[in-house]
């Protein structure tokens, strides 16, 4: 990890050093940044990415579990599953309005996410060919992204912060509901079981990916954590995350497609085996199973639904011009 600094930003005069100074301070006493506040560059730059990245990976991140919402085996469980899909919806607009407060303009962030010059999450590039998938997301994925997401809560910039509060109330929700079908599935036919086991055979590992490289290889940790945008490294997360998974497996009746999982008396830890980061890497580089066509669907949302974004444009305008 590259050491980290303060001000980034040689200061230009003496105003600018003042406001630094300032900065450093609201930082170090733990207080929030807030959009009329003056901030560095880099830490600007460094939230609009990770933020409009969050924003990406909520919106693609609707598409898995979306495929299922036409074939989900019963009224209810059809409507759990569109409500969730649309709290993910909720959560993309909430973080493209936060990254909205830093300037970024959001037709802009879909096309960089749509011309493969932002990212979003490594996760959603995986097929969900069985409906045990829909179970094991909300149990996986939506786990480690509490484990993730819970320290955002007391991010440094404000409305990041306060958008993550209610994301994360309803990730449990996500996490619950996902638990709840599997138990229902392990209560079920041997069949089911079987499902089960498949999909968390096909998911664990990528889960663990979620949670970017290994420290030592995170070219930003280290200042995101200096700046308070983080609050834990990439790896501390990921080993909660184990930790607090292999009991609810255990519960569950499902095994963890690791040979080396094993408790760790001595530190209180689950250890885990090695991570395919080859993998990670295709998957980031476009080459996963589904990239193509997660953005495909965005492009053509995006395209299809433009005169939507021109009719509500005008209406805004229309009436931004007759006067109360
Ligand atoms: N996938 O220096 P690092 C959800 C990138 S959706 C893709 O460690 P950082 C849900 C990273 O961006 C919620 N890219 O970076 C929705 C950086 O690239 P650039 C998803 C990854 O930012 C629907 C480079 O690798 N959660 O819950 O310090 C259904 C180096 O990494 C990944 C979030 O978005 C990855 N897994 O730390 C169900 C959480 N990992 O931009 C559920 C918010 C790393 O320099 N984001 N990269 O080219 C974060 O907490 C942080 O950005 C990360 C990475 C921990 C992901």
């Amino acid at each position: 990890m590259p050491a980290p600094t303060l001000d980034r930003q040689p200061a230009g005069s003496p105003d600018e050093a003042a406001l630094q100074q300032q900065f450093a301070a609201t930082i170090a006493a733990d207080r929030r940044i807030e959009p009329r506040d003056w901030m560095p560059e880099g830490y600007r730059k460094t939230l609009v990415r990770q933020v409009a990245q969050h924003a990406h990976s909520e919106i693609i991140g609707m598409q898995p579990e979306g495929d299922w919402l036409l074939a989900a085996p019963s009224l209810r469980r059809k409507a759990v599953l569109l409500a969730k899909v649309q709290d993910e919806a909720g959560h993309g607009l909430y973080l493209y309005s936060a990254a909205e407060t830093l300037g970024a303009d959001r037709a802009d962030l879909t096309d960089k996410l749509i011309e493969g010059r932002q990212k979003y999450s490594s996760i959603f590039n995986y097929p969900t060919p069985s409906y045990a998938d829909v179970g094991v997301i909300g149990w996986l994925v939506d786990g480690a992204a509490i484990c993730n997401q819970v320290p955002l809560c007391r991010s440094s910039y404000g409305p990041y912060a306060r958008a993550m509060i209610r994301v994360c109330k309803e990730e449990s929700f996500h996490q619950r509901q996902g638990y709840e079908l599997l138990m229902t599935m392990m209560r079920g036919t041997d069949e089911q079981r079987a499902m089960v086991q498949e999909s968390v055979d096909r998911w664990w590992w990528p889960s663990l990916m979620m949670f970017g490289p290994p420290d030592d290889e995170s070219p930003n940790t280290a200042q995101s954590m200096a700046w308070g945008i983080k609050r834990h490294t990439n790896d501390e997360l990921r080993q909660r995350f184990v930790d607090m998974t292999v009991p609810q497996a255990q519960f569950l009746g499902v095994t963890l497609p690791d040979p080396d999982l094993a408790w760790d008396e001595e530190s209180g830890h689950w250890r885990f085996g090695a991570i395919d980061w080859e993998e990670f890497k295709r998957v980031l580089g476009g080459q996963g199973p589904m990239n193509d066509v997660r953005i495909a669907r965005r492009r053509a949302a995006r395209d299809d639904n433009a005169w939507v974004v021109e009719a509500a444009t005008a209406h805004a305008r229309k009436h931004e011009a007759v006067p109360a």
